[in-house]
């Protein structure tokens, strides 16, 4: 009987680390989350054309250039890749600081205007 109580006691001290290390875990998860994106470039368009996220994300950007002569960039974060041939890739990251609907673009020539560009959603 002692035995089994001792057991019992073992098992409640041992449960109740495990979920105080447990919540730990989530809270840092929370707190730097990364959202990561695949973005697919050629003329004249990226795929997806609309990425959304939440205020304070970190956005990771996998850009892979398919077709052409591409950059991705979106001003308001200061976040840009190299100028890549195609089948080239890069990976950047950026913190998502404010909300609002930001246009991401390709700086190439006239790629821009010829609708080489989308949203970046932050919400
Ligand atoms: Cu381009």
């Amino acid at each position: 009987m002692k035995y089994i109580l001792i057991i019992i006691a073992l098992a409640l001290v041992f449960w109740g680390g495990y979920k105080i290390m447990n919540k730990d875990a989530e809270l840092v998860l929370m707190d730097s989350e990364v959202k990561t994106f695949v973005v697919v470039g050629k003329p004249f368009s990226f795929t997806p054309s609309e990425i959304r996220v939440k205020e304070g994300d970190t956005v990771r950007i996998v850009f892979q250039n398919e077709q052409g002569t591409h950059d991705w960039v979106i001003d308001e974060f200061d976040a840009r890749t190299q100028v890549l041939q195609a089948n080239q890739s890069e990976t950047i990251d950026f913190r998502a600081t404010k909300k609002g609907s930001f246009e991401f673009y390709c700086s190439v020539g006239n790629h821009r205007a010829m609708g080489m560009k989308g949203a970046l959603i932050v919400e």
